[in-house]
Parts: structure tokens; sequence; C-alpha cells
């Protein structure tokens, strides 16, 4: 049954990476600080970023090539760089305040008290610059505890990119030095966007970042819209100096992948990325920039509403977890269409999930088997009272 399914072992029980050896079934299940589903955990070290004929890799090396062209022998590039990282890595060193949301156990990945899995690549600014670059690109997947559409999945993949200036660069302008390294920001961003898409629709928003002032992100029109697709800024004056770059400014970027490859190779659904259907793979090949790809015939979705009345340490990311637990990638929206508080103070949330395989029609019998998994676990592991 599905539920069999659901809980059985991933087949390998104990992973090493970079060095670090974690046991699937000790530390994941028992330990209490631990808080990577099976799911998440058996992603961990494929790299679809490192795969040449996949889209993510195609992509990776057009950013590449962009930055190999404009700014010949200047960046240097990591793509393997582990994805177990400190919390002081991830969230110390780019100065994430101690009561940031982005630091729970709701967001965040935690291998155990000190370490999670990076929810993002600006996990390693702070060592790459200490190690004296100064131009870089880092490509990794990264990890969050999120909500379930179209263009979010748990496991994804961004591509961070930091140049450092020094006094002889922001001097021949009459620009401030802030002001000269967010202009050459956004006109290197700017470049690429039409390095890689020719003319599209985008625009930069105002927004906010711990590492980073000013702050912007970058917008791109998309089946009818905006789709946030990378944020970016100054970086803040206190990196470089904790990592020894002393009179200098810099800016930093941190690009989604799937969703800049989901506009260049028109993908409808970020799940395609882990597909490994032939009618998905064999459409893409090394050096292939933009194929337009053309999807084998979508199958019909099916929606199934649940309603509950939640607790107070009810989330939407546990119940996505959930979800994504009993479903996995048959799952392809969870949406709350209803939301109401009685007199007595109790709220009720109706959560919409759309089931649909991208590869398959589902049968009926499997979608109430697949819903009915989810009521189970989510009265159990949520403690909420299903209506
Ligand atoms: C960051 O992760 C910052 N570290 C980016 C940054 C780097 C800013 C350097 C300034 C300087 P954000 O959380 O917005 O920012 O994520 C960056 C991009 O990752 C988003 O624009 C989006 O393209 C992508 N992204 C975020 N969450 C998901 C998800 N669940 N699934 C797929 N892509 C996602
Ligand atoms: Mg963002």
């Amino acid at each position: 049954s599905t539920k069999k399914k659901w809980r059985q072992p991933v087949a390998s029980s104990v992973v090493e990476l970079c060095g670090i050896k974690i046991a699937k079934d000790d530390v994941v299940r028992d330990d209490p600080t631990n808080n990577i589903p099976d799911t998440i955990f058996s992603k961990l070290g494929m790299q679809l970023h490192r795969r040449n004929n996949h889209p993510l890799g195609i992509l990776k090396n057009g950013i590449y090539e962009y930055f190999d062209t404009n700014y010949p022998n200047m960046f240097d590039k990591f793509d393997d760089l582990c994805p177990i990282v400190s919390v002081k890595q991830n969230f110390d060193d780019v100065l994430v305040p101690a009561d940031h949301v982005s630091r729970s156990y709701n967001d965040t990945y935690y291998v155990d008290s000190q370490t999670v899995l990076r929810c993002h690549t600006s996990a390693h600014q702070a060592e790459l610059l200490r190690r004296g670059h100064t131009h870089f690109l880092v490509t990794g997947d990264v990890y969050r505890r999120d909500s379930i559409d179209s263009t979010h999945y748990p496991v994804f993949h961004q591509m961070e990119g930091v140049r450092v200036f020094t006094p002889d660069n922001w001097e021949a302008s009459c620009l401030d030095p802030t002001s000269y390294a967010a202009e050459d920001l956004k006109k290197s961003l700017e470049g690429l966007a039409r390095h890689l898409f020719g003319a599209v629709e985008m625009r930069w928003i105002d927004a906010y970042f711990p590492f980073t002032n000013p702050s912007y992100e970058l917008e791109i029109y998309f089946k009818e819209k905006w789709m946030e697709v990378l944020g970016c800024g100054v970086m803040e004056q206190e990196i470089l100096k904790s990592n020894s770059r002393l009179n200098s400014v810099a800016w930093a970027f941190g690009l989604g992948l799937e969703r800049l490859a989901m506009v260049l190779f028109d993908i409808p659904d970020i799940r395609l990325f882990w597909s490994i259907d032939e009618r998905f793979t064999s459409q893409f090949s090394e050096g292939q920039m933009g194929v337009k790809f053309k999807t084998f015939s979508k199958y019909p979705p099916c929606y199934k509403d649940m309603s509950f009345w939640i607790n107070e340490s009810f989330t939407e990311n546990n119940l996505c977890e959930v979800v994504r637990g009993v479903a996995g990638d048959l799952v392809e929206e969870v949406s709350l269409i209803d939301n109401f508080t009685n007199k007595k103070g109790m709220t009720s949330h109706c959560y919409r999930i759309a089931y649909r395989s991208m590869e398959r029609s589902l049968t009926d019998e499997e979608i109430n088997e697949l819903q009915w998994n989810v009521r189970e676990q989510v009265q159990n592991k949520l403690n909420v009272v299903l209506r």
C-alpha cells in the first residue's frame, strides 16, 4: 500500500557527504533536533546542477558562459561545496538575526541543533571571502521547508555570485562606493537576463536581506504572472570586514536556477526537474540553451478538500511536509481556500490539495488512498481536529 511505501527506509541507510557520515535510521528518526524526512534525505548528493544534459546543468553552463565572456578569467566557480553546513555558516556569517524566522525548525532542515542543510548558497560567502576569493560563483542544491505549488519545491538549486571592488574601481566614477556597486550589479544581471532570454519583461523590486543593503529582487513575467527569480544587493560592510576585506565594497546575488530554467525551457512545473521519465530527460542536451519543452499530454488534476480546526502550533509548512511525505511528487499544489474563526475563537482552515502526476494518469482508487493517508497523518502528526 501507499502507506507502506512511505514508511520504507531509503535503500542505503548511511549517507556520507564531504566526510560527514549520517545514519538515516538512527539520526533522522530518533533525534528530536533533526527534522529531515527520507524524501529530502534521499535527494542529498544528487547534484542535478552538475549534469550537463539536465536543464539545470545546461543553465549553469549558460550563466558561466556569460561571466566568462564579459569578465574573462575573473570568476572562480564552485559547484561541489557540501550542502551540510553549520548554523554559523548558514545564518551567523551572513548576519541573519538570532530571532529571524528562517532559522526556525519550521523553515529550515536541521541535521542537529548546530548543523543544517543549507537554505541558500549565501552560506558560502564568508568562507570564500576569507580564503581570498574576490569574484566567485557558487552553485548548489539548497533545502527549505516551504509551501507546495508549481514554483516551490523543498530541494532546489541556487547560484550565488559575488564581486568585490577596491577603491580604484569606484574612484574613477563620480559615484559613492555603494551606488557604484548597486549600478554595476543591476547592469550585470540585466546583461545576464538578456544573454539568457533575449527580450524578456522584467522588473526590479526593493527587497530586504540581512546581508545586503540596498537589496533588490528581480522578477520576470512568465505565464501571465510576475515570478521572482533572484535576490541581490550590496554586501553589508560587516561581512567584508569580518572576512579580511577592509576598504572594499561588493555586490552579491542568489538566483533560483529552477525558476530561470522554467522560463528558459518553458517547463511548467518544478517537479519535472526530478523526473527520470525519458519523455522529459531526452528533450535536453548539453549546450542546448532554451530548447522549448514539449509537454507530454497533461494528465488531469484531481482536487480534494480537507477542513480542520487548527491549534496554536499549526503551520502550513508542517502541513505541506506531511502531504509530501504521503504523496511525494504526486501532489501538485496545496492551497488555503477557506479560513474563519468562530465565536468561541476556534479557527478552521480548509485546504485544497491538487493531485496530479506529471507522467501518467492517476486512478480514483489511488487518489482516495492518498487522501485517506493524508487525513490520517494530518490528524496524528499535527494534532488538528478534522471537520
Ligand atoms: C536568498 O536565498 C538569498 N540568499 C539571495 C541573495 C543572495 C540575496 C545574495 C542577496 C545577496 P530568497 O530566499 O529570495 O533569497 O531565494 C532566492 C531565489 O531562490 C528566489 O528568488 C527564487 O528564485 C528561489 N527560490 C526560493 N524558494 C524556492 C523554492 N521553494 N523552490 C524553488 N525556488 C525557490
Ligand atoms: Mg525571495
